[in-house]
């Protein structure tokens, strides 16, 4: 068997937690955000560090069944990527061991039991994984790395503060996509085995049952790992990017590259994506649109996360916001709905019912509906915190995207001004942007987009026979 040396990887991708002395066991990856073998630069550090030190390589995911708010929906889809991963990894001579529970208990006792040379963590601005990583350093007698392998430009190399919007972030990126947006090297046959530990197989199946949350299914259009992913891309690459500036807004059509479950839970590589669509035979006018999702408002979003601990609460909304949304607290609201009645999808509303239908049943509601929807929330709302946590926690429950620092900036643009500027003053929503359903109407076919969530069955019947009144 022949082993290739990978290069180095830029050292402005990493930064170091903890400097120790190494330990005389392997190298470890600690795997969260980035599920997968190819286009990891988590992954590819680690198999760097290895090859410099002749150690093994062996990745470690720390499955608790206690992610806040995760459902069966998003278990699933994890844990069937990372069967597949597990067998993936066996043909690198890499090793995927699960620690069960909670990793501020379990990891630093593998840690202190096997003596590795260092960990790789990857990056992730979310509390709870800032909560995990922060217990866990206390206890680090070991040199201890950090790799963003989600943002192209790293968080913390992008921008040092909050950025206010697009238009501040952007420039920072596009200076620095040059250095950060290549291509990336491909994983190599890990030439030192571990011995002692084996990989037990993750059976999918076994370890769904220890999920207590399980009214929400999982969903079969969209199938998970890490194989399916660059399937679908290279579908979305074939059929659909062309189109994608007209057709990313009309939720009649599937013109979206559905990629965000696969990019949440880390099975796809953002950068394998930005790439290929750059290097792609496609004018710049086709790629356009798209990177900016992909590049600059994504990366937004993971700098709004990172720099505000308070992501997921009103006081991490702008100060013009806040204030307006003050100024309008004792505005009468016509219509209230409470999360039960959201929940069900039975307000007076066909549209706003449908797109909560779609992210019920389908777990992934079309991009522009979903400012839509999450407006409504702030207009039926008693108060700007109830809308916000309401809003919040429909998309993590649902979503196989949710719980992701899209979700938290998507919804704080949408409720809180967040990344926006202020409009003209109206009733309930003040100087935040305001949607209504004529907007939609002027934009697609409302009926087609509700008549084709029938179709698919994402909706019954008998809701058409609300009272549309909004
Ligand atoms: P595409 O249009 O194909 O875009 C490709 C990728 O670009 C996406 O996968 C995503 O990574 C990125 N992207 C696209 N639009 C945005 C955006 N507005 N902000 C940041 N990144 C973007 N995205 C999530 O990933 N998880 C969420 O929970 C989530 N909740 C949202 C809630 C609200 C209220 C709003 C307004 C937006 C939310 N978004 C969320 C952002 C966006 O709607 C989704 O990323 C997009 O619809 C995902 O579908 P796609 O992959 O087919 O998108
Ligand atoms: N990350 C983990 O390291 N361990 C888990 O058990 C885990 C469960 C989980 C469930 C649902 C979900 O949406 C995410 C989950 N994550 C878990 C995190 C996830 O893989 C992503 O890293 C983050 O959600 C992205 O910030």
């Amino acid at each position: 068997m022949t082993f290739s040396t990978p290069q180095d990887i830029d050292p402005a991708r990493y930064r170091l937690l903890w400097d120790a002395k190494e330990g005389p066991g392997p190298v470890i990856y600690w795997m969260s955000r980035e599920q997968r073998a190819h286009d990891n630069w988590g992954l590819l550090l680690a198999q760097q560090k290895g090859l410099e030190l002749k150690r093994p390589v062996m990745v470690i995911f720390c499955l608790t069944t206690e992610y806040p708010g995760a459902t069966r929906r998003h278990y699933g889809f994890l844990l069937r990527g990372l069967a597949q991963l597990q067998k993936v990894l066996c043909d690198y001579n890499m090793i995927l061991h699960l620690l069960h529970g909670n990793p501020e208990k379990t990891l630093p006792v593998f840690l202190e039991s096997i003596s590795p040379a260092l960990l790789i963590s990857d990056f992730d601005p979310l509390r709870i994984k800032l909560r995990w990583r922060n217990s866990i350093l206390q206890h680090s007698r070991i040199p201890w790395i950090e790799v963003d392998g989600h943002n192209i430009v790293p968080c913390w190399q992008a921008s040092p503060k909050r950025e206010y919007g697009a238009y501040t972030l952007r420039p920072k990126l596009k200076k620095l996509l040059p250095r950060f947006l290549t291509d990336v090297p491909p994983l190599a046959v890990h030439p030192y085995s571990m011995s002692g530990i084996t990989d037990t197989p993750i059976n999918p199946e076994a370890l769904l049952e220890q999920i207590q949350e399980t009214s929400v299914g999982e969903v079969k259009w969209i199938i998970p790992g890490e194989k399916a992913a660059k399937s679908m891309l290279a579908i979305f690459l074939q059929n659909k990017l062309e189109h994608y500036s007209i057709n990313r807004n009309n939720p009649c059509i599937n013109g979206q590259s559905d990629l965000s479950p696969y990019f949440h839970f880390g099975q796809l590589s953002p950068q394998r994506v930005a790439w290929e669509v750059s290097q792609g035979p496609f004018t710049p006018e086709t790629t356009e649109s798209f990177l900016e999702e992909l590049i600059v408002r994504r990366e937004l979003s993971d700098n709004f996360c990172y720099y505000t601990p308070d992501y997921d609460k009103v006081s991490a909304f702008p100060d013009w916001a806040f204030k307006s949304h003050d100024a309008h607290r004792q505005d009468k609201r016509l219509y209230l709905a409470d999360l039960a009645e959201l929940e069900k999808a039975t307000t007076p509303d066909l549209l706003w019912n449908g797109c909560q239908h779609q992210l019920r049943e389908h777990g992934k509601m079309h991009g522009y509906l979903r400012m839509y929807w999450a407006k409504k929330i702030l207009e039926w709302s008693q108060s700007p915190e109830e809308a916000l946590s309401n809003a919040i926690y429909l998309n993590d429950r649902y979503s196989l995207d949710g719980r992701d620092p899209n979700g938290y900036a998507g919804i704080a643009w949408s409720i809180g001004g967040v990344h926006d500027r202020p409009w003209f003053d109206r009733p309930i929503f003040g100087k935040i942007r305001y949607m209504n359903q004529n907007g939609c109407r002027r934009k697609f076919k409302v009926d087609l987009f509700l008549q084709n969530l029938l179709e698919q069955s994402v909706m019954p019947e008998t809701t058409l026979n609300g009272d549309d009144r909004q």
